[in-house]
């Protein structure tokens, strides 16, 4: 037994004192709970004719282990300060989830590498720079207008079409993931979410296949102001169909900064690295050439119907040329909007990531704006592979197959 005598109250208070202190310093949500022990223990066995307290140590051990397990719970509240060198931070992400598939990675307060001011500016490419007419200058607008959709994102003068088309697919399927991971600060200057795999230590792993590092995806966030060269007054890389929507030029900016401080980093990639980088998953291509088309389609409409974004390539033409007869680019990235059947016929909808030029063939509307639809065969024959991102099956975090350069053999 232990004992507090109750008419010294600046004992109580005391303790009081002490627990608001300590709750200040916890943050509010433990106010209740201190004030609850408190009044719990006052409450536990005040004894009439001592003026005293009693109560039990087990009682009194609960309550405080409560709190203990209480604050051992709460996230810390102050930034994490962490090492360079040292992972930053690894996303336990479990395949098994299936709610977690569809989940768009959040920003993670306390992980502000790249928070930590403005980063310079991206160089324009190589062949803008002594240009006329091109600068650099705040662009004012709104980082969203009248929500998200496809229209939102036109490719300008760099060859990031198959970064912008994973874009537009994701921003068609999954439009939350955009404004969870691009956000304006309070500065005016803007943060964007991209994922990396790096190696945290060289300890080397072995299994069946023999010796491999173990690679993790890390998150890192990109701060960049809202300067975008300008060639005569627009947008001289991307832009959206209202030039005052300004997140597809920002997350294209810094998209520039991550891939090494250039629009030139960016001038070409696969749509699959873009995938990776976007959302941190692996993809999975289907080559068309000796695909069998209904099982093509159908993988393609049970990506589209688990929310996995779908974008497709077409390779360059043997003569050079930059239009197919049906109006298709080459060595172009399309996203993948949709699948559907009418009488019998297998159609696919498209969407070019420059917002204009479409398919002329079969199936072709009148509206140029980037999106039609083309028979399924027409769509098997003339692309060269279909990327999706693939969220049902693997991460491809810890799978040394998934990224081979990590193994040692
Ligand atoms: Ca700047
Ligand atoms: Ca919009
Ligand atoms: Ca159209």
């Amino acid at each position: 037994m232990g004992l507090i005598k109750k008419n010294k109250t600046s004992k109580i208070n005391k303790i009081k004192n002490t627990q608001v202190g300590m709750t200040h310093a916890l943050g509010m949500s433990m106010k209740n709970l201190t004030s609850n022990i408190i009044n719990k223990a006052r409450d536990l066995s005040f004894n009439q004719t001592t003026n005293y307290i009693h109560y039990e140590e087990a009682q009194m051990m609960r309550l405080i282990k409560d709190l203990v397990d209480h604050i051992l719970q709460e996230p810390p509240k102050q930034e994490v300060s962490l090492k360079p060198g040292k992972p930053r931070f690894v996303v336990p992400y479990n395949i098994n989830d299936k709610a977690a598939q569809y989940k768009p990675l959040p920003f993670r307060d306390g992980l502000r590498k790249f928070e930590t001011g403005d980063l310079s500016d991206p160089e324009v490419k190589s062949e803008h720079r002594n240009q006329s007419g091109l600068s650099y200058e705040k662009k004012t607008g709104s980082l969203f207008v009248d929500g998200i959709d496809v229209s939102d994102i036109k490719q300008g003068s760099v060859g990031d079409c198959y970064f912008l088309a994973a874009l537009t697919s994701i921003a068609n399927i999954q439009p939350d993931f955009i404004t969870q991971n691009i956000r304006q600060n309070t500065d005016n200057t803007y943060t964007v979410g991209f994922h990396k795999i790096s190696i945290p230590s060289k300890r080397v792993l072995y299994d069946e296949k023999g010796p491999y590092y173990q690679a993790i995806r890390e998150t890192a966030k990109y701060c960049i102001d809202n300067e975008l060269p300008q060639w005569y007054g627009n947008n001289l890389y991307a832009r959206g169909e209202n030039s005052g929507e300004l997140w597809a030029a920002l997350y294209e900016k810094a998209y520039a900064a991550y891939k090494g401080g250039s629009y030139d980093d960016i001038n070409g990639g696969t749509i699959a690295t873009a995938y990776f980088d976007l959302l941190g998953v692996t993809s999975k291509t289907h080559k068309h050439q000796g695909s069998i088309e209904t099982t093509l389609y159908n993988t393609i409409q049970t990506a589209l119907d688990n929310k996995n974004p779908v974008a497709v390539g077409i390779g360059p033409d043997e003569n050079g040329a930059h239009l197919s007869e049906e109006g298709l680019v080459y060595n172009h990235a399309y996203s993948v909007l949709d699948v559907f059947e009418q009488e019998g016929v297998k159609y696919i909808t498209l969407r070019n990531p420059y917002g204009y030029q479409e398919w002329n063939g079969d199936g072709a509307d009148t509206k140029n704006d980037g999106i039609f639809s083309m028979p399924f065969s027409a769509y098997k024959d003339n692309f060269y592979e279909t990327t999706i991102a693939d969220y049902t099956k693997y991460d491809g975090i810890y799978d040394p197959y998934a990224h081979p350069k990590y193994r040692l053999n």
